[in-house]
């Protein structure tokens, strides 16, 4: 294989192509396909395919910018190890749901991986009218699996604090930082919003009570080290068809409180029960089946493979999954916020055409968002939540 010690340089379709036939992957001279398809706001991807076999991989290479911006946000290109490195740990974890990895280089920032080709992204697919039946449950023993095999009590002490300097991602975690606790709840250039939303919006930024509870948050993400999390659990980061669910995209990967990869999940869920009004029942059940999927599978890995022997019992599981509840509904308020009024949107609000129907399904996201930050002590149970969320669509 000649591809190890390049010199960075971001690849071209053709270029890629060129790296990927020296993997040892392909046949030798084989005719290879090209295309760049990346849509994300970070990375290129290219989809390499043998004309004749039909056989395909994806190469994702870091670029040393964010590209949703451009040049003038400069990023290093660390995420691509970052991301190779958890893709190949929680591949471990959770061989079924995560893509498998063939090739890495730090040098070049580039991962060859599993073609998910056959998959939709599960937000596309959502606006589409799709709702892929068993996503929940995958979802649920996704996180149960990685958020407790990565803990002190899956992972035994000294393993975890090796893991934890692994993962500190400073970029990315800063990214987060900025992007979902601190902008906004300010007047920040980051932030973008239709100009109906404004009054909504100036109430964000005067509720003390809020911005308090927010930074209360914004704590717990930056000080916390329970497990190591993806980082940035959205359906953009999530492939689905009717029978499988792949997780991709760890770039953000870092050691944090567990609730926040729940949060993101149960926020960008709570997106489809906010505008998909014919299919608002099942979006509520997926919420609910994550939820309780997570908790039998992770009540399961506590009693049978935990590391903590002398400080295991029933009350300190209940006291964690009871703090990763309510850390996961407030973390996924600030998620609906950030992405109604921040700086990286999502595709379920942007899309609704009818302008009136899309600032109002926008205010309700912002309602139902603050509302988890704020009484996120008062929503006990699932059951609660998923009430609670009825209540607010009406
Ligand atoms: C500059 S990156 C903006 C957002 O895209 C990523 O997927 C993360 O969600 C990040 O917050
Ligand atoms: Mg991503």
């Amino acid at each position: 294989m000649g591809t190890t010690h390049l010199a960075y340089e971001p690849l071209t379709e053709s270029s890629a192509a060129a790296f990927a036939s020296q993997l040892g992957i392909f046949e030798e001279g084989a005719i290879l396909a090209s295309n760049e398809i990346g849509d994300g706001n970070l990375n290129l991807v290219f989809r390499i395919t043998d004309k004749q076999t039909g056989k395909s991989i994806i190469l994702k290479q870091a670029l040393p910018y964010a590209k949703v911006v451009g040049e003038s946000w400069p990023l290093t290109l660390q995420r691509a190890k970052i991301e190779s490195e958890a893709l190949k740990i929680f591949g471990k974890m959770c061989p079924d749901l995560v893509p498998a990895v063939y090739f890495s280089d730090e040098q070049m920032a580039i991962t060859a991986m599993e073609d998910l080709s056959s998959l939709s992204i599960a937000r596309t697919g959502f606006i589409q009218g799709k709702t892929y039946p068993l996503l929940s449950s995958h979802l649920g023993q996704y996180l149960a699996k990685t958020l407790f095999y990565t803990s002190d009590y899956g992972l035994g002490t000294d393993k975890k604090r090796l893991l934890v300097k692994e993962f500190t991602n400073p970029e990315l975690c800063k990214i987060t930082e900025d992007l979902i606790f601190t902008d906004p709840f300010f007047d920040s250039a980051t932030n973008s919003f239709e100009e109906e939303l404004r009054s909504e919006v100036k109430k964000i930024w005067s509720d003390e009570e809020l911005k308090f509870h927010a930074s209360l948050l914004k704590k717990s993400f930056l000080t916390e080290t329970e497990a190591l999390l993806h980082g940035d659990l959205h359906t953009g980061s999530i492939f689905a068809s009717e029978n499988e669910t792949k997780v991709i995209d760890p770039e953000f990967a870092f050691y944090g409180p567990a609730g926040f990869d729940i949060g993101q999940v149960f926020a960008n869920l709570a997106f489809q029960v906010i505008v998909n009004e014919k299919d608002r029942d099942t979006f509520l059940g997926h919420i609910g089946t994550t939820w309780t999927t997570f908790v039998a599978e992770f009540t399961t890995l506590w009693k049978t493979e935990n590391k903590e022997i002398h400080s295991i019992g029933e009350q300190l599981l209940s006291f964690n999954l009871q703090k990763f509840f309510t850390d996961a509904l407030g973390f996924a308020g600030c998620e609906m916020i950030r992405r109604t009024i921040g700086l990286a949107h999502v595709a379920d609000l942007d899309t609704v055409e009818d302008k009136l129907r899309r600032i109002e399904t926008k205010k309700q996201a912002i309602s139902i968002g603050k509302m988890l930050i704020k009484d996120r002590e008062e929503i006990k149970t699932i059951s609660d939540f998923l009430s609670v969320l009825h209540e607010f669509v009406g």
